[in-house]
């Protein structure tokens, strides 16, 4: 079954969206906590009934779709322009992140701000969390993508750690966009060759030969990049032909549950097209101004843009 080009944009932006709402609702509860609470990835599920609200993950997600869109590159000016345009605290910003980006409304040097408040630059997940959109769009160019990737983490993340965790997403995303079928050992053989740090590589070597969800747990569920990255990728692999199980096995790890959602979730989507997701989650997905129909019409710009970028 070949999924199309239109239906894997969508599927990653909304299935980024709704992993992030739906572990949002779990945000640093422990995986005992959760386990007692849901028998397994279906009650999760099930258990939801009303509106599911997205996070900071998917509104940088917004920021980020929409200068590809509109620019056909991220280009720092404007990047950090959306940042500021759509920033909105109550949605959950990490620490740094909001320090960068108070910064940058307030005109003021936010370089400086995002290389000392953090020594060496953050290494949270913050840039990992927020690149799909660059993996849609660069998935048949390697090169461009990793640069694009590094350009996409600078503002916030200047640590090599949090631009690598990024690099790594947006990576798995790109190489899914291109799969009819998913080839385990060839989608871990290209990120492994990626990987610029030791740390990194081992990971993944783990994540690797992870084929069950006490494997997965003992990749991380922390807010860190390295702690988290990882994760999100083996869940994928080890659900590949199920968003809600990649997505619902990460939740369950407890932790940093709306962004291991996410960048899961984002993968999956990307592989699986967005009839791949759970009427019952997608249905739920907050109807705000840039809520549902704002990611689904912001996908189709994404593809519109990349189109007239291919075209002769
Ligand atoms: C609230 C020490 C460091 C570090 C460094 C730790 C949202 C800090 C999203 C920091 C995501 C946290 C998440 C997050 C995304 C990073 N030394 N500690 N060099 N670098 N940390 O603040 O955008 O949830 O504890 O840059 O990466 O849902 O507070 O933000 O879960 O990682 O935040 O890093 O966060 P930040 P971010
Ligand atoms: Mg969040
Ligand atoms: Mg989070």
């Amino acid at each position: 079954m070949s999924v199309s080009l239109e239906e894997r944009f969508q599927g990653s932006l909304l299935g980024l969206a709704v992993g992030d709402a739906l572990g949002g609702r779990f945000e640093a509860q422990s995986a005992e906590h959760l386990r007692q609470r849901f028998s397994g990835v279906e009650s999760l599920i099930n258990y939801v009934a009303d509106e599911i609200w997205y996070t900071d993950d998917t509104q940088m997600t917004i920021a980020l779709a929409e200068v590809l869109a509109d620019q056909g590159e991220i280009l720092e000016q404007p990047l950090c322009a959306a940042f500021v345009a759509n920033y909105v605290p109550s949605r959950g910003y990490g620490r740094g992140a909001r320090m960068v980006i108070e910064a940058m409304e307030e005109g003021e040097g936010y370089q400086a701000v995002a290389s000392k408040h953090f020594p060496g630059g953050s290494y949270g997940n913050g840039a990992a969390m927020r690149v799909a959109p660059v993996g849609l769009f660069f998935h048949d160019n390697e090169a461009r993508l990793l640069e694009q990737a590094r350009q996409s983490a600078f503002p916030t993340h200047v640590h090599p750690l949090g631009i690598e965790g990024a690099q790594l997403i947006a990576a798995a995303v790109a190489y899914v966009t291109r799969s009819d079928e998913f080839k385990r050992d060839d989608f871990f053989r290209l990120l492994i060759s990626h990987c610029q740090s030791e740390e990194y590589r081992e990971k993944l070597a783990m994540a690797s030969e992870t084929t069950s969800i006490e494997q997965l747990a003992a990749l991380g569920n922390g807010i860190e990049a390295l702690e988290s990255v990882p994760t999100a990728i083996a869940s994928f692999a080890l659900s590949p032909e199920s968003y809600a199980e990649t997505i619902g096995n990460v939740i369950l790890l407890g932790g940093d549950t709306d962004t291991l959602a996410a960048m899961a979730g984002a993968i999956s989507g990307a592989y699986l097209g967005v009839e791949a997701i759970p009427k019952r989650l997608l249905d739920r997905l907050e109807e705000s101004p840039k809520g549902k129909a704002y990611l689904r019409n912001l996908a189709s710009r994404l593809l519109l843009k990349y189109q007239a970028t291919h075209s002769g």
